[in-house]
């Protein structure tokens, strides 16, 4: 390890501020904006401070530094550098270019002892100048920061006067090494071989090595996001999959251009390659900032939901889950499948709202070790994040174990549990006026709309989604508006807290059939008189003139 002294005269300053900006509200996943806004004059630093004022442990404390690579990720990794110095941090750990997957910041975080950590990404939002950008913060425990936390960040960002900063020459961090902006240290690691170390301590790998050798052909998409590399040396260099496996595996500043959001519309190339093509037997992608995966087999999409349900099924195959599991948890829109698993396993099933955050209670309280998202994200109690790459080793992991393709075992879970068709419908873009018109009309309807009719059945419960967390007992509302039918069926709207264009109103449809009713339809087909139904009475496509939506999932 290399050790050169930085030899600038790291003069303080405290910049003023003739106003402080009134759009830094945390979204379900930290700021994010467009890379316009954050390039205004002291956008960044100014939220960065209320951060420095806000986390427990600043001075004197170890910080987790890093993001997805993408526009602007070195230039603001220089910034907080800088201003981590001004306010006393004792040490920064960051990664070579500052490439940090959240999953693998998670983990650091965790095993480094640190305060939390800064990751820079606007996630599955597209990069570059014309993208988007983002700043998520993590607490001591390796998730993403709580409500409260995130509530008082927010409130410091509206009163900030000044910032502090530290001159300095570039710190350089393209090469593993300790340097020094006066006191504080900043270790630069290598980044992947922790995280690899993580996975080899829950994974039989030589088991995975040995379905991977025996003709059993896998393709893994980066889309030139954060996993490329942790991809690489996992596939390629430990588990035996030939070169070229990974695809897209240089972390761009733009992403080459690409949506890094692992879905049917923004991963087409990958599920082309396994829904038509005949070539690979297993398919995967990560999104921008490593924490989502899509599983593919051949011929076969597996939606998320589904995923959750899977892996909580087949606990036994993974040596770091084989003596059961404590419970598991999914975010209430997802839908319901996973429930039944636990049903059968005699589990605890928890529903939060979405984000990944409510999870961290029940994970640290040991009363859940799966949890997950039906926007691709599963994860474990081994950090507090969703965990894209631990995803896809699990999968491959139970078809090592199984000896079977990803549709067969897909057929055998539906045929023991049932199946939940699923689908979420995007409607991206709208104006904020038209989606919060829409939101706020439906939402005073609900009371009147249980006992009603609707799509041949009755509406049971109508609510907007309240959850009291079973550890702090604290209450989180307005988390999305839930028609609940009386054969289980479910359709839930939302407004995303992730957009930066206008507002997102999701839709989500979910219709379950038991293992003895038709479980081969297409899901749009399965669902197709919740999806006219819900359209009629939320006026969404007269509202938004939108005939359809921007994305089906
Ligand atoms: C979306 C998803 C959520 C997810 C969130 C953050 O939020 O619907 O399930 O927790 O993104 O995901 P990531 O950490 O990958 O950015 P929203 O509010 O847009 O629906």
């Amino acid at each position: 390890m290399s050790f050169q002294p930085n030899t600038s005269q790291n003069k303080e300053y405290k910049i003023r501020l003739e106003k402080s900006f009134t759009d830094q509200k945390p979204g379900t996943s930290g700021l994010r904006k467009s890379t316009r806004q954050f390039q205004q004059t002291h956008y960044l630093e100014s939220f960065i401070e209320s951060i420095f004022r806000t986390l427990p442990g600043v001075k004197g404390g170890i910080l987790v530094l890093g993001g997805d690579g993408r526009f602007g990720n070195r230039k603001a990794i220089d910034v907080i550098l800088r201003m981590a110095a001004a306010h006393g941090v004792s040490k920064v750990i960051t990664t070579v270019d500052g490439i940090l997957s959240t999953p693998a910041a998670s983990n650091l975080i965790r095993s480094r002892n640190a305060i939390g950590a800064i990751i820079l990404s606007a996630s599955h939002n597209s990069g570059g100048v014309n993208g988007d950008f983002g700043v998520k913060v993590n607490g001591p425990n390796g998730g993403p920061a709580s409500e409260s936390l995130t509530d008082e960040i927010y409130s410091c960002t509206k009163n900030l006067d000044e910032y502090k900063i530290l001159e300095s020459q570039n710190i350089r961090i393209d090469s593993i090494g300790k340097y020094f902006i006066s006191s504080m240290t900043v270790e630069v690691i290598d980044g992947v071989e922790d995280y690899i170390h993580l996975l080899q301590n829950i994974f039989d790998f030589d088991q995975i090595r040995s379905l991977l050798n025996n003709n059993f052909p896998i393709a893994f998409d980066a889309l030139n996001a954060v996993t490329g590399p942790y991809a690489k040396r996992l596939f390629e260099d430990l588990l035996g999959a030939s070169k070229g496996t990974v695809r897209n595996g240089k972390p761009l500043e733009d992403f080459g251009g690409c949506h890094p959001d692992p879905n049917l519309t923004y991963a087409k190339e990958l599920a082309d390659l396994l829904l038509l093509g005949e070539a690979y037997a297993f398919g995967a992608a990560c999104d921008g900032d490593g924490d989502r995966n899509m599983i593919l087999g051949k011929g076969c999409f597996v939606n998320p939901s589904d995923s959750l349900a899977v892996l909580a099924a087949n606990a036994e195959c993974v040596p770091a889950y084989s003596n059961g599991l404590l419970g598991v948890a999914r975010s209430m829109p997802t839908s319901s499948a996973v429930d039944v698993v636990a049903k059968d396993l005699g589990i605890n099933c928890y529903e939060t709202p979405t984000g990944w955050k409510f999870f961290g209670n029940l994970l640290d309280s040991g009363q859940i070790t799966l949890c997950g998202e039906e926007s691709f994200g599963t994860g474990s109690n081994h950090v507090r994040e969703k965990d894209g790459l631990w995803a896809v080793l699990y999968w491959l992991q139970v078809l090592a174990n199984k000896q079977c393709s990803v549709e067969k075992l897909m057929l055998a879970h539906w045929s023991k549990y049932g199946r939940h068709y699923y689908s979420r419908h995007d409607y991206e873009a709208i104006s904020i006026e038209k989606a919060n018109g829409l939101y706020t009309r439906l939402e005073s309807l609900l009371p009147s709309l249980v006992g009603e009719s609707f799509a041949g059945r009755l509406i049971s419960h109508a609510d907007n989604f309240a959850y009291t967390d079973p550890v702090d007992n604290s209450i989180t509302s307005n988390q999305g508006l839930r028609i609940l039918l009386n054969d289980g069926s479910r359709v839930i709207l939302r407004l995303s807290g992730t957009g930066t264009k206008g507002a997102t109103l999701r839709v989500y449809l979910e219709s379950y059939v038991s293992s003895k009713g038709n479980l081969n339809q297409h899901p749009q087909e399965a669902l197709s008189d919740l999806i006219d139904n819900i359209d009629y009475v939320a006026e969404i496509s007269k509202r938004t003139g939108m005939k359809v939506p921007t994305v089906i999932t």
